[in-house]
C-alpha cells in the first residue's frame, strides 16, 4: 500500500533496483500501479526476455526523420531483416527509413562471421548517439536483436498510426544470446480451428518474445486440420467438426506451406504434430479400415481425452502412417515431426510398443527427427536424435520422472513443458472463466517462478533443449481468447526459455511484465489483468 504514495520517479528508482517489497514489515497485498505513462527513454536492458548481458552508458540514440537503415550489399537475408526492421518502425514514425548499402547510415545491421560467442541467434546491440549498430553472426540473431530494438524504444511504436513522439533507444551495450536453443509456442488448432491469418497473428506474439518453435497440433479426436493428399477422406470428412459442434476446417499444402514461410520469414521454425496411437478419432471416423472391428464411429465434438486408437494389428495402420508422415515430412523444411504419443488410453501397452516402434522410423526414413510427448519414454523406447517433450506435473510419480532421466541419459533431448507451469490453457486462478484446471490453476507467477534447466530430477541441464508453452483449444474458439489466456504468461516463458537463470527473479521480472502492458495494447491484444503485476495505472 505505501508504494501507491511514492513519487513516479521514485517507484521507478526502487522498482529498478528491484526493491518495491524490501523493507515492508508485512508482505505486500499486492502490486501498487506503475505510473501510467512510459518514460521516456525506457531503461537499457529493462525488456521481456532479459539480456543475457547489459552494459547501459553514454547518452541515447535517437530514431530521425533523416534515419537510414545500413547492409551489407549482397546479403539478401540482412536485407530482409532490415525492411522487417523497417516496416515495424515506418507506421508509427512516419520515416521514411530507406535500406541502403551505405556504410555511413545510421542505424546498422550487419553479420560478423566470427563473433563465435554469439552463437546460431545471439546479437549484439550498440547504441549512441547518431549510431545504432546490431551484430550477429546469422540473420537469426539480427531478427532477435530486431526485437529488442523494438521493445527499447516506446510502445506507440507498435502503433499503426503516426505518433508524435520522441524515438529514443537508452545509450550503451547489450549483449545477448539465449540459454536454451529451444523455445517454443504451441497451438492447438484441432479442438477448435484456427485460420492461416489467426495462426499469422499468433506467429508475430511469438516472434516479439524472441520465441523461435512454432508447435502446431494439427490432429486429434475433434478434427484432422492439414490435407494429404494421398489420403482426401481425412480432410473431406475428418475436418468438419470441433469441440462443440463448429464447422471446423482445415489447411490445404498451400496454406500450410504458407504458415511455415510465414515463421520462417520470423526465424521460427514448425514443428507439425500428428498425434497417435490415441487423440487420432477423426482419422478413424474418415477411414474405417482403421478401426479393429473396421466400423465408421460418429464424430466427436466433445472433450474427454484418451477413448481413441488406432489398430496395432492391422497393416494399414502403418501404410495409413507412412502417407501421412512422408507427406507432412515434404511439408517440412524444420527438423521435426511430433508423433504425440500421449494418453493412449485405450492402446494395450504392447500395442502402443509396437505401433511406436514401426511409426518412429518412418520419421526418420523420411529424413526427420522424432518427437513426442513424454510417454514414448516409458511404454516405448525412443530412437536415437528423438526429441522428448515432458509435460508432467510436480505430483506425477518418480517411476515416470525417472523414464525420462533415463531417456536423457541414453541420448535423447528433452523439451520441458510442464502442464501445472507451462499450459497456457490453465485458469490463472479459480476465477477465470476460460481453460480448464485439470493441472491446477496456473498464475502469472507461478508460470515464471521455476527453473526449466533443474525442474525435472535426474536431467542434466545439458540434456535440457528448452521449454514450450502449450495451448490447447478445448474451451478457446476465437483469437481474442486465445491473448487472454497467452498474456500475460507467454512473455514469462519466453524469458525462461532465454535468460539465464542467474539474473531472473519475480520480484524485478512482474515490474517489466507490468510495462509490457503498453506494448499489448499498442499491438491490440487483449491480456488478463492479473492482480499479481503492478499494471500501469488506469
Ligand atoms: C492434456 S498434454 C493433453 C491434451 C489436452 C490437454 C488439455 C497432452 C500431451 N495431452 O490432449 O488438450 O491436456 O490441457
Amino acid at each position: 500500500m505505501r508504494r501507491r504514495l511514492l513519487a513516479p520517479a521514485l517507484l521507478l528508482l526502487a522498482t529498478a533496483l528491484g526493491c518495491t517489497e524490501a523493507g515492508t514489515a508485512a508482505p505486500a497485498p499486492g502490486p501498487a500501479a506503475l505510473p501510467a505513462a512510459e518514460p521516456d527513454v525506457r531503461p537499457l536492458g529493462r525488456i521481456i526476455p532479459l539480456p543475457a548481458s547489459v552494459e547501459p552508458g553514454g547518452a541515447p540514440y535517437t530514431l530521425t526523420a533523416a534515419t537510414r537503415i545500413g547492409v551489407p550489399a549482397g546479403a539478401p537475408a540482412v536485407r530482409a531483416v532490415a525492411e522487417r526492421l523497417a516496416g515495424l518502425l515506418r507506421p508509427a514514425t512516419g520515416f521514411r527509413l530507406p535500406v541502403v548499402t551505405d556504410p555511413a547510415a545510421d542505424l546498422v545491421l550487419r553479420l560478423d562471421p566470427s563473433a563465435g560467442a554469439l552463437g546460431d541467434e545471439g546479437y549484439a546491440l550498440r547504441s549512441a548517439p547518431g549510431r545504432l549498430t546490431l551484430t550477429a553472426r546469422t540473420p537469426a540473431g539480427l531478427f532477435r536483436g530486431v526485437q529488442t530494438v523494438r521493445q527499447q524504444l516506446p510502445a506507440a511504436i507498435e502503433r499503426t498510426t503516426v505518433q508524435r513522439r520522441a524515438w529514443r533507444i537508452a545509450g550503451g551495450t547489450v549483449t545477448d544470446t539465449p540459454r536454451f536453443p529451444y523455445r517454443g509456442a504451441m497451438l492447438d488448432v484441432a479442438r477448435h480451428f484456427f485460420t492461416v491469418e489467426e495462426v499469422k497473428a499468433y506467429i508475430d506474439r511469438i516472434a516479439l518474445y524472441k520465441y523461435n518453435v512454432l508447435h502446431l497440433h494439427l490432429t486429434d479426436d475433434q478434427g484432422w486440420r492439414i490435407a494429404i493428399r494421398s489420403r482426401p477422406e481425412l480432410t473431406s470428412t475428418g475436418a468438419a467438426t470441433e469441440v462443440g459442434g463448429g464447422p471446423g476446417g482445415f489447411y490445404t499444402q498451400e496454406q500450410y506451406k504458407e504458415i511455415v514461410r510465414y515463421a520462417a520469414a520470423a526465424h521460427i521454425e514448425v514443428v507439425p504434430e500428428i498425434d497417435m496411437p490415441g487423440h487420432t478419432h477423426a482419422a478413424l471416423v474418415s477411414y474405417p479400415e482403421l478401426n479393429c472391428d473396421g466400423r465408421r464411429p460418429e464424430p466427436y465434438t466433445g472433450i474427454e481425452v484418451g477413448f481413441s486408437t488406432l489398430c496395432a494389428e492391422k497393416e494399414v495402420t502403418y501404410a495409413f502412417a507412412e502417407d501421412v508422415l512422408r507427406e507432412i515430412a515434404a511439408l517440412t523444411p524444420g527438423r521435426y515431426v511430433h508423433i504425440g504419443g500421449d494418453e493412449a488410453k485405450s492402446t494395450s501397452p504392447a500395442d502402443y510398443r509396437t505401433l511406436m516402434d514401426r511409426v518412429q522410423p518412418l520419421v526418420t526414413r523420411h529424413g526427420k527427427q522424432v518427437m513426442a510427448w513424454h510417454q514414448l519414454t516409458g511404454d516405448a523406447t525412443p530412437v536415437p536424435g528423438a526429441l522428448i517433450q515432458y509435460w508432467g506435473l510436480d505430483r506425477t510419480p518418480a517411476e515416470e520422472k525417472e523414464e525420462v532421466a533415463r531417456a536423457a541419459r541414453a541420448g535423447a533431448g528433452i523439451v520441458v513443458s510442464p502442464a501445472d507451469r507451462a499450459y497456457l490453457d490453465m485458469k490463472y486462478d479459480a476465477d477465470t472463466p476460460l481453460g480448464l484446471k485439470w493441472a491446477g490453476t496456473v498464475s502469472v507467477r507461478r508460470a515464471y517462478d521455476w527453473d526449466p534447466g533443474t525442474h525435472l530430477p535426474g536431467v542434466p541441464e545439458s540434456a535440457v533443449r528448452g521449454v514450450e508453452a502449450p495451448l490447447w483449444t478445448e474451451t478457446l474458439s476465437t483469437p481474442e481468447q486465445l491473448d487472454t489466456m497467452a498474456f500475460p504468461r507467454l512473455p514469462g516463458l519466453a524469458e525462461l526459455g532465454w535468460s539465464p537463470a542467474a539474473g531472473r527473479d519475480w520480484d524485478t521480472y512482474r515490474i517489466r511484465l507490468g510495462e509490457q502492458a503498453h506494448r499489448f495494447d499498442a499491438l491490440g491484444i487483449g491480456w488478463y489483468r492479473s492482480p499479481e503485476v503492478p499494471w500501469p495505472a488506469r
